[in-house]
């Protein structure tokens, strides 16, 4: 039976602060903060284990080596001879915001009837420009079942963010969907990362049918307001497309088109009256979860600083108090990824198949996190200063850390992806 699972990346242990992307503004902002990988990690776990209370079937990402050796190595230098700029890319844990892995198309979108995922290229930014093998060779260990096709990036001259740039609306996840790929023509003084010729491949790779796929336009107003992905400011879920007012070039094409093509099609829009862009950023209103639990009430799993926002703690009891589509708000605190501008949604991939056809070492219940969260506890680096990234000591640590996760999820074939 083909349910949602959640993969969340689990928090590596070189998690820093050195505000390597531009165009997002809470990455800047904590630049040159002290990190605690440590604590980042287990509010990770909390959230797993909230996903797991609802009802939820749950799985994780490892993250990739780091330093990534095999990068510098083809930039011919090492973590100790790189210049600070070159070091801090290699140390990035960046891997952890899941969402960024892949795109995927789940099974009933697709022309041969298996769930497709192509892994994202990332060649926007430096730093996450080359998590794509050692994820690739994770999505490939995770899916390998006949049910899936994974597929290599999109070549570089595009650049595919993957799913935070991609929706999927449909009456239930068994059901054919309309996916919507979302695209950055330009973000003012950022970056648009998405390109519409990357989403369009995937969509050609997928094998999806034109007449349910559509291309829409972030809006620039957005991306310079710090919207450096669709999903900072809309999410999905079934029939619901969860949306601020300004996130879209055109927002009256996209929801007639949807209204046509998805049975139950409801818009659930947040005007900028009520909660500004700035304060919908900032707080991540959006970046949440949209989860249907088995008991049916649509829930958002939601940073707690969407409750310490008034406009959008106020919006949300409105909402709840209006009995409109979404039926419960669950607050996680996840405020170590926050810093880095990544949030609920950023920190997961979400992929309706059949749990069966998963391979299980990357699926969790509450036993198994509790494994993961010893492991954590002696090995996850309590704090890292951006002074210290090179330093021998702290490297020897984040290599023998992950080498123990590696050794507690019995996942030796990825102890050399790269
Ligand atoms: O790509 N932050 C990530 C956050 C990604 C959030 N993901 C989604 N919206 N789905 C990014 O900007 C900051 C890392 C640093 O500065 O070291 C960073 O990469």
């Amino acid at each position: 039976m083909i349910r949602e699972i959640n993969f969340d990346g689990l928090v590596g242990p070189s998690h820093n602060y050195t505000g390597l992307s531009f165009g997002n503004l809470a990455s800047a902002r904590n630049a040159g903060e002290v990190s605690q990988p440590r604590a980042a990690a287990l509010q990770g776990l909390d959230k797993m284990r909230a996903n797991l209370a609802l009802g939820l079937v749950q799985g994780l990402f490892v993250p990739p080596p780091r330093p990534a050796r095999g990068w510098l190595s083809a930039l011919g230098t090492t973590i100790e001879d790189a210049d600070r700029v070159l070091a801090a890319n290699a140390m990035s844990a960046s891997a952890m915001w899941a969402a960024n892995a892949a795109t995927v198309s789940p099974a009933p979108d697709t022309a041969d009837g298996r769930c497709h995922l192509t892994v994202a290229n990332l060649k926007s930014m430096p730093h996450r420009s080359h998590e794509w093998p050692a994820t690739l060779a994770q999505l490939s260990t995770i899916f390998a079942s006949d049910a899936f096709a994974v597929h290599g990036p999109v070549p570089p001259a595009f650049g595919d963010e993957g799913a935070a740039n991609h929706m999927r609306l449909t009456p239930s996840h068994d059901a054919p969907g309309v996916e919507v790929f979302v695209y950055g023509v330009s973000g003012g003084p950022f970056p648009a990362r998405q390109h519409v010729e990357a989403s369009r491949a995937v969509a050609r790779l997928h094998g999806l049918d034109p007449a349910r796929t559509i291309f829409a336009a972030q809006s620039e107003e957005a991306i310079a307001a710090g919207a450096f992905h669709n999903d900072v400011v809309a999410v999905a879920n079934g029939p619901v497309l969860f949306a601020h007012e300004r996130a879209f070039a055109d927002v009256g094409a996209l929801v007639d088109e949807l209204s046509t093509k998805v049975p139950g099609f409801e818009l659930v829009e947040v005007a900028d009256a009520e909660v500004p862009l700035a304060d919908a950023i900032k707080s991540y209103l959006f970046n949440a979860q949209l989860v249907t639990p088995p008991d049916g009430a649509m829930t958002l799993v939601a940073p707690t600083e969407c409750s310490d926002t008034p406009s959008v703690k106020a919006w949300i009891d409105r909402h709840l108090a209006s009995n409109g589509a979404i039926r419960r708000v669950e607050f996680v605190d996840v405020r170590q990824s926050m810093a880095n501008g990544g949030g609920p949604a950023c920190l997961r991939l979400r992929v309706a198949c059949d749990p069966a056809d998963v391979d299980p070492r990357f699926l969790v219940d509450d036993a198994k996190l509790d494994r993961l969260a010893d492991v954590i506890g002696s090995h996850w680096p309590v704090a890292i200063e951006v002074a210290d990234l090179q330093k021998a000591s702290l490297i020897a640590d984040i290599e023998r850390a992950r080498a123990a996760l590696l050794d507690a999820l019995s996942l030796p074939e990825l102890v050399n992806a790269r």
